[in-house]
């Protein structure tokens, strides 16, 4: 193994004493066993910056990567926050930051967490207040179509609470969140890209959802001293309602998802095959697996009834443990042994294959997919069978993107590297052709990559033109900002045989995976209709209406005032304001802020949103609008009077 790693280094231009060399022998350490943690604190040691091997510059696409004042960009990325909890979207390739979406997190800008339409969207407690203010958002996938991207959702999940959240395009706004019962860490999602079993429907309609954490189940206070008893379960959630269809319980863990063109195959990463419950534990096995999932079956065996339920919850489970899952004629569930503790798992646009990130082990491990079918169909003899290439990397591989021309592009978050290989010479080199070399060309990223991601990579119009390469430490790349640098993102022109750095731009902590869409794809609507609001207030029903100590207040915005000058409340309401904004010119947006009441939202044209706050206070408080919106915006305000 070591002179292996020994044979990868040399390939870069790298000398012993650099920081990479550094790097690679921390990584050293952390293949031999339980030192992984030494590994990576290495990674965080001071040194002298690596040559870079892909030097800024002009890039060959036609673009040249740079994106004049005034210019639009020609992608959106959109990408999670990590423990922020949003999701952020860029223009690419100049990374400017175009907007921000609160999904888990609250948001005072847009009032998400704030306004009643955005707590019954997040999930409330009896007393009304948010279940939950906190989230971790790692993957963001977009609905498809023939393949591709239809521009009607976003998909993201929430591994803290386990919830899946869907955004809507078009308004780039999250509309639902669903709770996924009996499991934990919920981490890996995908959408899938077609029915399994009718053909006519050739778009998204479940999104599949990963369970990375073993938990009692159900999770009452049982089994709390014996780990082995946990279990993991892997989750389909309706993409239209949102409702969570069916689960299936495995062995080990999941980590990340993918799904296949045909729909037929779902398939996650699992780095505790194990079941450990400690480092060492999860470390143990020489190979773990990437578990692949039959969709037709799963559906049918819960169509015929065959299936159980945990604790409280009504949703079907069908069991995918190996020891019932024997039979590969009927079994629900394929394990293809892989790398040690596998990372991303991602499919190539060509829908021929899956390609495991080995982490622990230097390689990634292409499965083809014909292969996995054709065990499901008792014609393979081992699932390993199904393994079609295994290259060697170099140390830390974590996740694959693809260019549409048969080059693969990993990240190695212990090298600091992008490599870009051919996925049909390293098949050619796995079946003994020692003449071919699959490895095309390294580029260094600044540093300690996560998550890569080509243009429209993830769909069969991968064009191969800009690859974003999210990088978990910045170090020296941007003027210092206290203890925590920001994470640095990196824009590679991947449309010639070398990959050239284009740019870098910040990111605020932690935005993990992405997709890069063609700008055409996106259709976004400007201007709300007033009649999608139900509870829009007109000039007929504005105003204030009592029932006992509950007061309604119905009002409008029309730039630069509010429809009421004077509101007068009691000590001890619970108030309801309904603001609708009549303006009807595109981002004409304005805002709503109660001093001393915690009310700060934003209504934007057309749009109407809701809160409700108890008075507490007797006093005069001016609501004022906090969003720039005319000339007279400052005197946009009116009177909250309080009376004891
Ligand atoms: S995980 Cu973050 S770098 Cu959550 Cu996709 Cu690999
Ligand atoms: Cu309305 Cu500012
Ligand atoms: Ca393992």
């Amino acid at each position: 193994m070591d002179s292996k790693n020994e044979s990868i280094d040399s390939t870069v231009e790298t000398a012993t004493t650099s920081r990479r060399g550094f790097l690679g022998k921390g990584a050293m350490v952390s293949l031999a066993g339980a030192g992984v943690v030494l590994g990576l604190a290495g990674c965080k040691e001071d040194g002298p910056a690596g040559k870079a091997t892909a030097a800024p510059g002009k890039a060959g696409a036609a673009d040249g990567g740079h994106v004049a004042p005034g210019q639009l960009d020609t992608y959106y990325a959109f990408i999670s926050a990590g423990h922020g909890g949003e999701v952020r979207v860029l223009g690419l390739p100049s990374g400017r930051t175009l907007k921000r979406i609160p999904v888990f997190n609250t948001d005072c800008m847009v009032g998400w967490g704030v306004t009643n339409e955005s707590k019954a969207i997040m999930g409330t407690k009896a007393d009304g207040s948010l279940r939950y203010t906190t989230g971790d958002t790692h993957h963001v996938h977009g609905s498809y179509n023939d393949g591709t991207y239809d521009s009607r959702w976003l998909f993201v999940n929430d591994k803290i609470h386990s919830r899946l959240a869907r955004i809507r395009m078009d308004i780039m706004e999250c509309d639902k969140i669903t709770a996924i019962p009996n499991v934990m860490g919920f981490h890996g999602i995908f959408p899938d890209k077609r029915d399994p079993v009718d053909a006519a429907i050739n778009h998204t309609t479940r999104v599949f959802c990963g369970a990375e954490f073993h938990i009692p189940l159900p999770n009452d206070g049982r089994d709390l001293d014996d780990p082995s008893k946990w279990g993991c379960l892997f989750t389909c959630v309706d993409a239209a309602t949102m409702e969570v269809r069916w689960q299936c319980r495995i062995d080990g863990n999941m980590e990340l998802l993918a799904t296949s063109y045909d729909g037929k195959l779902a398939a996650a990463t699992q780095y505790n095959t194990e079941g450990g419950a400690d480092l060492a534990g999860m470390m143990s096995a020489e190979r773990d697996a990437c578990v692949f999932f039959d969709i037709a079956r799963i559906e049918a065996r819960i169509k015929a009834g065959s299936f159980t339920t945990i604790g409280g919850s009504k949703v079907p489970v069908v069991d995918g443990r190996k020891l019932a899952n024997a039979d590969p004629k009927t079994a629900l569930t394929c394990y293809v042994p892989v790398g040690k503790n596998p990372h991303g798992v991602n499919a190539s646009p060509d829908g021929k294959y899956f390609v495991c990130a080995g982490k622990l082990s230097p390689t990634a491990t292409v499965i083809e997919l014909a292969k996995v079918l054709q065990w499901f169909n008792g014609e393979l003899k081992a699932p390993r069978d199904s393994v079609v290439a295994e290259p060697e990397l170099g140390l830390g591989p974590l996740h694959t993107a693809f260019d549409g021309k048969g080059n693969a592009y990993t990240s190695l978050f212990l090298d600091s590297q992008v490599v870009k290989w051919d996925v049909a010479l390293a098949i050619a080199q796995f079946n003994g052709d020692k003449s071919v070399k699959p490895i095309i060309d390294r580029a260094d990223v600044h540093y300690q990559p996560g998550h890569g991601y080509a243009s429209m990579g993830e769909t069969k119009d991968a064009d191969g033109k800009y690859f974003n390469s999210g990088n978990k430490f910045s170090k020296d790349r941007f003027l210092p900002v206290g203890p925590l640098h920001p994470e640095a993102e990196q824009i590679l022109d991947i449309s010639g045989a070398k990959m050239v750095l284009v740019s870098d731009h910040t990111a605020y902590p932690e935005p993990h995976d992405g997709i890069i869409v063609k700008r055409e794809f996106v259709k976004t609507k400007q201007v709300s209709l007033m009649t999608d609001f139900p509870n829009a207030v007109t000039a007929e029903t504005a105003g204030i209406e009592r029932k006992g100590n509950k007061v309604h207040v119905r009002l409008m915005s029309q730039a630069p005032s509010f429809s009421m000058p004077v509101i007068k409340v009691k000590v001890g309401d619970e108030v309801t304001l309904t603001l609708t904004n009549l303006d009807k010119v595109e981002d004409l947006t304005h805002g709503c802020a109660i001093p001393n009441h915690n009310i700060n939202f934003i209504v934007n044209p057309q749009e109407t949103k809701s809160v409700t706050f108890k008075t507490d206070q007797a006093g005069a408080y001016w609501i004022y609008c906090t969003h720039f919106c005319h000339a007279l915006h400052l005197e946009m305000r009116s009177r909250l009077l309080v009376e004891a």
